[in-house]
């Protein structure tokens, strides 16, 4: 097993791998901003290293900086988290050419998924339905474009190679706004992403999203851990999480979770995974990969009983899967609310000291958080504070739970979308289950 890690994050996630870590006997080095010195898991950690001011790109996004860190402390590899330099690839080289293991994919995938364009014909190629669209770059030929967008039938959407999440999509009704946002969207591509390359796709309208855990060790073995619906979001952001997707049939999962498996032996996948899919009229279609541990995956842990970021060291330091897909059983249901330091009104960002914190618990109940007592939530960062996870036999005892977890958390100081947490579990359509990803930004009226 690795000797001793670099966790280079912060927040909730930092305090996971840290966990993680510690079943593992791994040793740990905190990298911290100046303003993260407080953060939980810095105390726990074995050493830590300041490596910069607060603003990330200083700090969590400083590759010389990360790479000195794990060299003065002699760790043997570096753990990036979600977000920040996660799905970096030149972090990755430059880690592994420095000696360290990047607990990761390989460079070379965390580019190929990169390239939203790259990506979709990886998977085309691998058996994984796509979105009917371009299946590559819009080239200048106007007669072209115009002919395969009348082929695919409108409306289509316009998506950007380097964008992904959101960033850098444009919805076309007509013939007559087509060459118009394809021109907008290159110009905005090109300036946020430094690259014009923009695809073109059948645009779902009322689809879900609906995404596959994998995990994938350097022996050839591959597992998927079934699926999370992510479909209750706003503005890009997810809101709320669970595992299984409501109403999705044993023999659709079992046919897609082989889908993905495939996909992976095929392109040569190493590490934790994630292929992110539309669903609609119970059919799925690929729009990227995830080469990152995320945010949601707690949930798919409570039904598989998988430690997914322990499974990412075992990977890392060569050792093969700890489960084979006969072994994984998906146990009831789970559920995770994202909890923010947010304005319940305006979501708006609402840092600052948390004055009085008092976690839920019970039976089913997980809290991964790094708040406490006294902890000052800094406004350099995401305003994620924390998940709460509930797990229970059925989707109804799980949001049973949810809900008595709700009623119990107090986080005082601050302003979060607690509210709306509660609020969005005694909703009946999203009580009932199968909401799209329209859902939130309807009932809050957006
Ligand atoms: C789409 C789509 C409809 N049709 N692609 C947004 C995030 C990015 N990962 C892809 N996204 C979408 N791609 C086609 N062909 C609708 C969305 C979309 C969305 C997807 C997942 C979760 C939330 C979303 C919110 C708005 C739009």
């Amino acid at each position: 097993m690795l000797e001793k890690i670099v966790i280079a994050n912060r927040g909730e996630i930092a305090l996971r791998i840290l966990r993680a870590c510690r079943e593992l006997g791994i040793k740990t080095v905190a990298v911290h901003s100046s303003a993260d010195r407080d953060l939980k898991h810095v105390l726990l950690a074995d050493e830590s290293v300041c490596i910069g001011p607060a603003p990330a790109a200083q700090s969590y996004l400083n590759i010389p900086a990360l790479i000195s860190a794990a060299e003065v402390t002699d760790a043997v590899a570096i753990h990036p988290g979600y977000g920040f330099l996660s799905e970096n690839a030149d972090f990755a080289e430059r880690v592994e050419q420095s000696g360290f293991i990047f607990i990761g994919p390989r460079p070379e995938t965390i580019r190929l998924m990169g390239d939203k364009i790259s990506a979709i014909t990886a998977m085309k190629k691998s058996g994984v339905p796509c979105v009917p669209g371009s299946g590559g770059p819009l080239e200048d030929d106007e007669q072209e474009i115009r002919a395969m967008a009348r082929d695919i039938g409108y409306p289509v959407i316009i998506k950007a190679a380097g964008g992904g999440g959101g960033r850098g999509m444009r919805v076309v009704h007509s013939e007559a706004a087509l060459l118009q946002a394809i021109s907008l969207t290159r110009t905005e591509a090109a300036n946020a992403f430094g690259n014009a390359t923009v695809y073109m796709e059948k645009f779902l309208e009322n689809p879900r999203h609906i995404e596959f855990q994998v995990l994938a060790d350097q022996h050839g073995n591959v597992i998927h851990l079934g699926e999370r619906d992510c479909s209750t979001q706003r503005r890009h952001q997810k809101v709320i999480e669970e595992s299984p997707a409501p109403g999705l049939s044993e023999k659709l999962r079992k046919n897609m979770g082989e889908i993905c498996v495939k996909a992976c032996k095929k392109i040569g996948y190493r590490g934790a995974g994630t292929f992110e899919f539309l669903y609609e009229d119970e059919r799925f279609y690929f729009i990227e990969m995830n080469t990152r541990v995320q945010v949601e995956h707690p949930i798919t842990e409570m039904v598989t009983g998988v430690d997914i970021v322990k499974e990412q060291l075992r990977i890392a330091s060569g050792e093969p899967l700890s489960s084979q897909q006969k072994d994984i059983i998906l146990r009831g249901h789970a559920i995770e609310c994202r909890i923010n330091a947010e304005d319940p009104a305006t979501f708006m960002p609402s840092p600052g000291m948390i004055t009085r914190y008092h976690a839920p618990g019970g039976p089913g109940v997980r809290v991964d958080s790094h708040i406490y007592s006294g902890y000052k939530v800094p406004p350099n960062y995401d305003s994620m504070i924390g998940k709460l996870i509930a797990h229970g036999d059925t989707r109804e005892s799980a949001l049973a739970r949810m809900r008595t977890a709700l009623s119990e958390i107090i986080v005082e100081g601050i302003n979060t979308n607690i509210p709306l947490h509660r609020d969005i579990l005694k909703d009946a359509a999203f009580i009932a289950g199968g909401t799209n990803i329209h859902y939130l930004e309807k009932k809050l009226g957006l």
